[in-house]
């Protein structure tokens, strides 16, 4: 039992970061703020708002809005602490197995990969939806089948779903029903809520082979970019950042004047539970900003600038999200955004094509350095993690070359490419929350256990208000966990099980930890 808590210590850790020489201290509190946008900003603001208050929250995904970004910022600022108390480069895992122990810390590093990998496939689809909208726009058709997954292509019209011998409807039925539609014996646009995506579909023993081809194509094009060695500079990150706040804005100042205060009545639709299961989905949108903590060996004055580059990014990310979701559900009747991109879907309505294809392009420029950086990230968690001796140990292996982590970043990108091919993004996005809402969890928990069994361990920043912050911090990621719908719960808790049969069979007999010290406590 005591093995499972055995810690990692922090000379070796401190021991491995000086392996790989120092880090540049070139970023100021701006570039850290620019660097949290740049990661932030992305689906969460392009698609989401739409598609939820469509869903689940009506006009009140404002509320939403805002109640996600609560939850963010006490726990950014627990982030925070930990990373300024572990000065080393690494992730959230890196922090919970320093601190909390090796069982802890390969929760979260099982966790992160829910927020980093699938977080990529959900990116992915996203930018998917911008870039064939975006072809339209240029009139540039691509077959149906080729844009979507089969299970949102197989869904059923509304206007079916409500016959009483469909709204059970199993997969039989719905193949049947296209078997039917493809011969023209029905009409299929009223059967399917997308028949544009089943129309040609070729059929493998009944099946419509319909896949998401654009999504495949971006996750291996940037993860072989990944292989080659990329470097995101603070510039280059800059230059999105300013494109796609600009569209933002630009988005803003066009619409504001159509908005119709009537169409916020009423506020809430389905409730505040709809409120709540909303903000648990848009949650994914703040996802982005960890990554601020982890340039804490760039920063030139950490302490005073991670905190600031954190909440920075996250007041000036709530505030264009919370007014783009205003303003799109003030201009257009929020049962029309459910689409997959609803931002432009807006302009569209208002008969600004110009401005919707600037949408497309900043939409896409976004949705790519997010993606970007979360298919780079992964990979490094995993190379920890290998490193370790928590997973194989091919996974850390670097390219002797491009000095790059190779085998687990086309690892990662095959996967990522596999799963954006063929999920819907509402699967997608429910299991990016679960698994980051709890892994905040466990941060926010960190520091109230910390605070009081490693006071020896220097804090250059502290979280304010403690423990008020951190037990808020638990309690507004718990009830997010708790809105969201059973079937993600359901998926989450295959995928924790999943991780602990990894653990168990091979984690916990390779940990390196365990070989060298064989869990004597770490010498203070
Ligand atoms: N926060 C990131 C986005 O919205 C994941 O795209």
């Amino acid at each position: 039992m005591r093995s499972l808590f055995r810690t990692k210590p922090m000379s070796l850790l401190l021991k491995e970061t000086s392996q790989e020489g120092q880090l540049k201290r070139s970023l100021r509190a701006a570039d850290l703020i620019a660097i949290g946008i740049g990661c932030i900003i992305g689906v969460g603001i392009f698609i989401l708002p739409g598609q939820e208050a469509a869903k689940h929250a009506g006009p009140g995904i404002v509320l939403s809005f805002v109640i996600a970004a609560a939850a963010c910022a006490c726990s950014a600022l627990c982030y925070a602490e930990l990373a300024a108390m572990i000065p080393v480069s690494g992730s959230a895992y890196t922090y919970g197995y320093a601190t909390l122990g090796e069982f802890l810390g390969w929760v979260i590093g099982w966790d992160l990969v829910l927020e980093y990998m699938v977080g990529a496939c959900l990116v992915a689809i996203g930018w998917s939806g911008y870039f064939v909208n975006l072809l339209e726009h240029l009139g540039l058709h691509l077959p149906g089948w080729i844009t979507a997954d089969p299970f949102s292509s197989l869904s059923l019209s509304d206007q079916w779903l409500a016959r009483p011998e469909y709204a059970h409807a199993g997969l039989g039925e719905h193949l049947a029903l296209l078997a039917q539609a493809q011969q023209g014996t029905i009409d299929g646009s009223a059967a399917f809520a997308h028949f544009g995506a089943l129309k040609d579909a070729p059929l493998i023993g009944g099946f419509p082979l319909t896949f998401n081809l654009p999504a495949v194509v971006v996750v291996l094009v940037l993860t072989l970019l990944l292989v080659r060695g990329m470097k995101e500079s603070a510039r280059v990150n800059l230059v999105m950042v300013i494109i796609k706040v600009t569209v933002i804005l630009i988005f803003i100042a066009v619409a504001v004047w159509h908005v119709e205060p009537a169409n916020w009545k009423p506020f809430m639709p389905f409730g505040f539970t709809g409120v709540m299961t909303a903000a648990a989905i848009v949650f994914v949108a703040y996802i982005g900003f960890d990554a601020v903590s982890t340039t804490s060996e760039e920063a030139i004055n950490p302490q005073r600038d991670l905190p600031i580059g954190i909440i920075g990014s996250l007041i000036v990310a709530t505030l264009l999200y919370v007014a783009v979701a205003a303003i799109m559900t003030g201009v257009v009747p929020y049962q029309q955004l459910a689409g997959d991109h609803p931002v432009a879907t807006v302009l569209d309505i208002l008969k600004k094509p110009w401005a919707s294809m600037l949408v497309d392009i900043g939409a896409i420029t976004g949705i790519t350095s997010v993606l970007l950086v979360l298919l780079m990230g992964q990979p490094r968690i995993l190379f920890a993690m290998s490193r370790d001796g928590l997973l194989p140990p091919f996974l850390s292996k670097i390219h002797p070359r491009y000095r790059t982590p190779h085998l687990t970043t086309l690892f990662i990108g095959a996967i990522v490419a596999v799963t954006a091919a063929v999920l819907p993004i509402n699967i997608v996005a429910g299991l990016v929350s679960i698994g980051t809402l709890f892994a905040f969890v466990i941060v926010c928990a960190g520091v109230i256990v910390l605070r009081r069994t490693r006071q020896d361990i220097p804090r250059p920043f502290k979280a304010p208000l403690f423990p008020v912050l951190p037990a808020v911090g638990i309690a507004l990621c718990g009830y997010l966990m708790v809105s969201l719908p059973w079937t993600t719960w359901a998926r989450f808790g295959i995928w924790l099980v999943l991780g602990l049969l990894v653990y168990g069979l091979y984690g916990y007999r390779h940990s390196r930890i365990g070989q060298l010290v064989a869990g004597t406590p770490e010498k203070k």
